[in-house]
């Protein structure tokens, strides 16, 4: 079994400590990177090392990277590395329905063919927990 550290560098902690303001982002990092470590745990390799997709993993009612710009073409798959949530994905303006759940473990696809800023909202959460994110689909090929 790999060993995981889960110790945060000091320098992020210090950070904390004199920028309280910022305590919202500094959770949402140490959210995604508890999200990183349990995808390692789960699948045996970063999640950026997947061939042909660009991983966003759903997490604790949250997507990580809650922001990313990605080229045309690009396939996401979103991946639920929760212990017992379900969640779906809704690319709200691309006129397609929800995605069925992925329960833990599983995961959704989609591939972006359009340009421009996409919301992304988890069906069963987005409206009580703020589970949304926005994926950004560059012009320029991939
Ligand atoms: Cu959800």
């Amino acid at each position: 079994m790999m060993q995981i550290t889960k110790t945060l560098p000091a320098f992020l902690i210090a950070c904390a400590v004199a920028f309280p303001a910022l305590a919202t982002d500094d959770d949402k990092t140490k959210l995604c990177a508890e999200a990183e470590e349990r995808y390692v745990e789960l699948f045996g390799h970063p999640s950026s090392e997947e061939e042909g997709v660009t991983v966003v993993t759903m997490y604790k009612y949250s997507f990580c990277p809650a922001e990313l710009t990605v080229p045309l073409g690009t396939t996401v798959r979103w991946v639920n590395v929760d212990k017992r949530t379900s969640h779906s994905v809704i690319v709200k303006d691309s006129g397609t329905p929800e995605s069925d759940r992925a329960f833990p473990e599983e995961f959704i696809e989609f591939t972006f063919l359009t340009d421009g800023p996409q919301e992304i909202l988890c069906g069963p959460h987005w409206e009580t927990q703020e589970m949304i994110s926005r994926i950004t689909v560059d012009t320029v090929e991939n």
